[in-house]
């Protein structure tokens, strides 16, 4: 009984218990002496338990903090995956809001004096009717900058219609804006509120530099650096935008015997919906590019719908 007890109250390895039964006096000591023992073993395999999980925590917080390792998140827009993914599925469509789907995207070179690259299917056919239809209301014969004014002046340079949407007017607009920014690594806040354009038969804009020659116009966030030029409608001849200046082959591109005689005299790009072609005024090293001099071809058949956002070097207040 007693030594049942004994075996029963202290739950001990079965063998020692066992000993403890045929050695009942001095079962009691040796039962004790090897519970100290069996507890110290435990106590010592918690505390390298515990630091085991302590060093392994420190080291994954150490790469986490250097980037070798990250945690499985949910996976919406990886910059690193550069702004042409592929194809619009859903994801896309989060991370980029604005209205409607995209068709395939993808990026093309167009030069690297200018800096010029072509975006297809920058903006999808709603957003492009969306914006011809904020516009359409309001439109009005496009005005140059006089260079010794700063003023806007009436131009046979310049023979469209067009007028400005204010920056960040609604959701949608705010997308594209969002987009663009996204696009260029420029500031929505650097940015013109967009200019809409239309331009009918015979239709132009001579050749020119988007960046300034006056004094005035760069006193709101100095000087334009970069334009993103968006295409909101096909157009069925002529209406190219051509850099006559460009060092490039102008007749390596696939849609040169598309041209209109105007569009081969540059390198070229041909309107179409939802394109859109960002060309930089200023090189790397902030001198302005005068290889990015460029102009609107005449529209020969079809209306070409434009919408160019130009972008400052510095925040432009509006
Ligand atoms: O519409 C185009 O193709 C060119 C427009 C342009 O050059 C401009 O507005 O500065």
């Amino acid at each position: 009984m007693r030594h049942h007890m004994i075996g029963s109250y202290v739950q001990f390895p079965r063998d020692f218990a066992r000993k403890a039964l045929f050695w009942p006096d001095g079962g009691l000591k040796m039962a004790k002496g090897k519970v100290a023992r069996v507890q110290a073993r435990g106590a010592s395999k918690r505390s390298l338990a515990l630091t085991l999980l302590l060093s392994f925590t420190v080291v994954l917080l150490f790469l986490l903090a250097l980037g070798i390792v990250s945690l499985p998140v949910r996976r919406e827009f990886s910059p690193r995956e550069g702004p042409t993914p592929v194809n619009a599925n859903s994801l896309e469509r989060v991370a980029f809001g604005g209205l409607g789907e995209r068709g395939k995207q993808w990026t093309q070179v167009l030069s690297w004096e200018p800096r010029a690259f072509l975006y297809h299917n920058f903006l999808s056919r709603e957003e492009c009717e969306y914006l011809v239809s904020l516009a359409k209301p309001r439109i009005s014969k496009s005005t140059v900058v006089d260079g010794s004014t700063g003023k806007s002046m009436d131009s046979g340079v310049r023979t469209s219609s067009g007028m400005f949407l204010n920056r960040g007017q609604d959701k949608i607009v705010r997308a594209i804006e969002k987009r663009i920014a996204d696009f260029t690594h420029i500031p929505v806040e650097h940015g013109e509120g967009l200019q809409i354009l239309q331009y009918g038969h015979g239709q132009k804009y001579d050749a020119h530099h988007d960046y300034f020659s006056d004094p005035f116009n760069t006193r709101n966030g100095g000087q334009r650096m970069a334009t993103m030029l968006m295409y909101l409608s096909d157009v069925e001849e002529g209406g190219e935008t051509v850099f006559p200046a460009a060092k490039a082959n102008f007749s390596a591109v696939p849609w040169w015997n598309d041209l209109s005689e105007c569009g081969k005299q540059g390198l070229s790009v041909k309107p179409k919906m939802g394109n859109a072609v960002l060309f930089w005024s200023m090189k790397p090293d902030g001198t302005l590019d005068p290889a990015s001099l460029h102009g609107a071809c005449p529209v020969i058949k079809g209306t070409k719908w434009s919408a160019p956002k130009w972008m400052h070097v510095w925040e432009y207040k509006v």
